[in-house]
């Protein structure tokens, strides 16, 4: 595939490429870009079902009626994808081993193809000297798992997690600059159990709370397994939209903390404290999860990163009808409003809340509604939002926060769950009907910003 040599127009001048505006980033901080199994792979033929392919095969639960056999092809045209990360020059690549791809039913045998194409993905990016980021877990549990035992609601999905873990941490932990155990837990128990919007779509919130504290366990559980296996740093990727009051009334205010005790407090008070949030016990009360003895001390396993993905803050106004959000940056193409200043503070508390091991900012990036015209993508509007956010992790760690890294999410355009491939968040252009990769404005920027940024490095010695 010809990548372009010189930057397209719109991202040559200096009004988004600023880095110099930046308070430094330190030396050894990661830029990198991230994707998932799942949303990219593709090959359907060599891995197990996966509650996502079922899923997709349900009427009405995807928008555009897609599915996930080719997605980007990925499995097949990763040597691309990497000549794309070695060009945009990023330090780390973070993806997500495909559970049914290694292990197609979720426990017994492994598939040794699945194994041996992740040996040669992480091979190929050590080459490349990119740094592999892995997560286990980022939604595709295998079907088998769904069918015999209704999924995470089991406690005995946590073990087999377990074993799973153990057996990846074995095979590539040595050669992982990072690896993570679960992506943003909370979509997978909110999303998939309470509000069905994903896979597997039950409509439960007992289920849904029992299946967080399986969650939780079953990364207390992977990171004992995995310890004993590897030297890699291991931790867990969350996701946070932090609430904001639409006004100050008690009534606003109320329901902005009971929403940031059921997303940020629910998943970082067992990880760091020990406990589930009192009050969020109380709002549940018969929905509580079921816990056993040692539960707890299982879930706060020392770890040695942890993963913050953000995209936009939660307006909450409890009015009839609701205060709209103010928007003053504009809402990205999934309606979600840009709002960086709430990158830095959730960093910022994060870090004075729960002193957490070094953070990485694991996702961050917009949906666009991109078009492909002569050749070129013009998507400003990203280019903006990722300064904006890029600037806003600075300015936490001018303040303090202990941040190690940015992956923009995402490399490639690829399926946003159930909006199928209508959602466009990639700083790379695919067509899905010839595969075709192409650079958008913003690959562009984060190319010159990466240069610079490292260009900054050298000449600070
Ligand atoms: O595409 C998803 C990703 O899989 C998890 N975090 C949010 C992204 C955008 O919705």
């Amino acid at each position: 595939m010809p990548l372009p040599h010189t930057p397209p127009p719109a991202a040559a001048g200096a009004s988004h490429g600023a880095p110099a505006s930046l308070p430094g980033f330190p030396p050894g901080f990661a830029w990198g870009v991230a994707t998932a199994a799942a949303q990219i792979e593709g090959d359907a033929a060599g891995r197990g079902r996966s509650i996502w392919d079922h899923f997709c095969a349900t009427p009405g639960k995807v928008k555009d009626g897609s599915h996930i056999d080719i997605a980007c092809d990925h499995v097949n045209r990763h040597a691309v994808d990497l000549q794309l990360m070695r060009w945009l020059g990023v330090d780390a690549y973070r993806f997500s081993f495909a559970w049914p791809r290694l292990q197609p039913l979720g426990r017994g045998a492994w598939h040794a193809p699945g194994f041996a194409f992740y040996d040669r993905l992480i091979d190929d990016l050590l080459a490349a000297g990119i740094a592999p980021h892995a997560t286990l877990y980022h939604w595709d549990l295998p079907q088998a798992l769904q069918d015999d035992m209704g999924g995470w609601q089991s406690r005995d999905c946590a073990a087999l997690f377990a074993d799973y873990a153990a057996e990846v941490a074995r095979r590539f932990g040595d050669r992982l600059a990072g690896l993570a155990t679960h992506n943003e837990p909370w979509c997978t128990a909110t999303l998939g159990y309470q509000t069905g919007q994903f896979a597997p779509g039950l409509r439960n919130r007992r289920a849904a709370f029992q299946v967080s504290h399986h969650l939780l366990l079953s990364h207390g559980l992977a990171l004992q397994a995995m310890r004993t296996a590897t030297r890699a740093p291991l931790g867990i990727v969350l996701n946070h939209t932090p609430p904001w009051a639409a006004e100050p009334s008690e009534a606003d205010r109320r329901a902005a903390r009971l929403a940031d005790g059921l997303s940020t407090r629910w998943y970082m008070d067992p990880l760091f404290l020990g406990h589930y949030p009192a009050d969020v016990l109380e709002h549940l009360g018969a929905d509580a999860p079921q816990l056993q003895a040692g539960d707890l001390a299982t879930i706060g396993q020392p770890m040695d990163f942890l993963g913050v993905n953000f995209y936009t803050r939660e307006w909450l106004s409890t009015r009839q009808p609701p205060l709209p959000a103010p928007g003053a940056l504009g809402f990205s193409d999934m309606g979600w409003e840009t709002h960086p200043q709430s990158l830095t503070r959730l960093l910022l508390r994060l870090s004075a809340a729960y002193q957490p091991p070094p953070m990485l900012i694991t996702e961050n990036g917009m949906a666009h509604a991109d078009q492909l015209l002569a050749g070129r993508v013009d998507d400003a509007a990203r280019t903006d939002y990722l300064q904006r956010h890029v600037d806003a992790v600075a300015q936490a760690m001018a303040q303090g926060a202990n941040v190690a890294g940015y992956f923009c999410w995402s490399l490639l355009d690829n399926f946003e769950w159930d909006s199928g491939y209508a959602k466009r968040f990639g700083l790379v252009h695919v067509d899905y009907a010839t595969q075709q990769r192409t650079p958008k404005d913003s690959a562009h920027w984060y190319r010159a910003f990466i240069a610079d940024q490292r260009a900054q490095r050298g000449a600070a010695g």
